[in-house]
């Protein structure tokens, strides 16, 4: 079959449902990704980190490696920075960089987990001096927001205990409380703060944020600028986490997403390389909730994935990809006949709505977008053949 028939084909199919495919289209050309500095760099797991050759040696080269994917993507113009594993003095330096380069500085991460003074936690250490050092390093990444045109403060806390009896619950509860308040109060009216959950790791016995429940709770606390961040890989096995988007999306407190999918627990894979149907199923629910709610929906979508095997820029575009694809199936879902199911409470009619838009493939669809914007339309190969990481390595010794 030609490439344009292939094209035909999937247009046939969403016109004879009702589907407008320029709304698809134009959908898929407006989706943003974000990326995040950490995943162009050197990572492992906690039994060894592998190099891999040609990898950024520090933040200017992680911002190379990303405008280059969104060269090629066209979805990607901001990045994730991490604080301080992205360390600089001049922080005005990266954002001349970035704008020479075509990004933007994403979501900033503070993070409050490494140092020797956390070993007992930051927000929800009993020490008001080490409290008030993990507010120090928020207010700092708030500088950062402002050098850098940045408009999102991203959290994550690696609090918690390890042993039942360790601490009160109760207590950590409310200086996390007092701590969120103070950042929430220096925060700009179109500046965001994202409260990101995790159930457990690296504490075992309790996390001070462990699921979305607590998370919603300290936003509606705050008020409307701190919203919930979901990481795929943050809850209990199980968990549908289609539903809790759902949900989040109508009470108005969802923020955004750590993309990344795991087979255990929090692995950080590449999204949808293990369970993509369930990607599929949270793009619905999205898809649904923009229709939904128009103007007022406002999700930002956002990389968590370190690859510690995979060339770093090919995962990188890979998830991407996936990305697409998953959002692309979900544009494909006829919505009036899934509402005409659930309207007869005929449940396998329903369930074969999504089935059927999930089986369609959406790669002549992808490739038409691709081209249309004005990018290539195999991302990968193109990457592979641009000399790129042949050139990287070859300066970056
Ligand atoms: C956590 C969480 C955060 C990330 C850290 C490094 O598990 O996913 O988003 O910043 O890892
Ligand atoms: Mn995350
Ligand atoms: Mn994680």
């Amino acid at each position: 079959m030609s490439e344009t028939n292939a094209y035909e084909l999937v247009v046939e199919n969403l016109s004879s449902k009702g589907i407008d495919v320029g709304w698809v289209k134009q959908e898929l050309k407006d989706q943003r990704v974000e990326t995040p500095s950490w995943g162009y760099g050197n990572s492992g797991t906690r039994f060894g980190v592998f190099r891999q050759p040609g990898v950024p040696r520090d933040v200017f080269e992680k911002f190379e490696d990303a405008a280059h994917v969104h060269r090629l993507m066209g979805i990607c113009p901001s990045v994730a920075i991490h604080i301080p594993w992205d360390f600089l003095d001049d922080w005005m330096a990266l954002k001349a960089f970035a704008d020479e380069k075509g990004v933007l500085i994403g979501a900033v991460n503070p993070n409050v987990f490494e140092e020797q003074i956390y070993k007992l936690g930051s927000f929800g250490n009993e020490d008001p001096g080490i409290r008030k050092k993990a507010l120090e390093r928020h207010y700092e990444c708030i500088q950062v927001m402002r050098d850098t045109g940045s408009k999102s403060l991203s959290c994550w806390y690696a609090d918690g205990t390890n042993y039942p009896g360790q601490a009160s619950f109760v207590a950590r509860k409310r200086y996390f409380e007092e701590c969120f308040a103070k950042v929430y109060s220096r925060l700009n009216e179109d500046e965001r703060l994202f409260i990101e959950y995790k159930l457990f790791e690296p504490a075992f016995y309790h996390t001070d944020i462990a699921d979305w429940g607590m998370a919603t709770g300290f936003c509606q606390k705050l008020g409307d600028r701190a919203k919930v961040l979901v990481d795929l890989g943050h809850h209990a096995q199980g968990v549908n986490i289609e539903h809790l988007v759902a949900w989040m999306l109508d009470e108005g407190t969802l923020g955004g997403f750590h993309f990344n999918n795991r087979k255990y627990a929090d692995d950080d894979l590449t999204v949808s390389s293990i369970n993509p149907y369930e990607v599929f199923l949270i793009y619905n629910e999205l898809v649904d909730g923009k229709i939904r709610l128009g103007d007022r929906f406002r999700v930002d979508y956002l990389i968590d994935q370190s690859h510690n095997l995979k060339p770093k820029i090919e995962a990188m575009i890979q998830t991407l990809w996936n990305l697409q694809s998953a959002f692309a199936k979900a544009l494909c879902v006829d919505r009036n006949r899934l509402a005409q199911a659930r309207f007869e409470q005929n449940i396998v009619d329903a369930e074969r709505c999504l089935v059927e838009a999930y089986h369609i493939d959406v790669e002549p669809l992808l490739r038409q977008v691709r081209t249309e914007m004005g990018r290539p339309e195999d991302p990968l190969k193109a990457h592979r053949e641009s000399g790129y990481l042949e050139r990287a390595i070859a300066t970056r010794s």
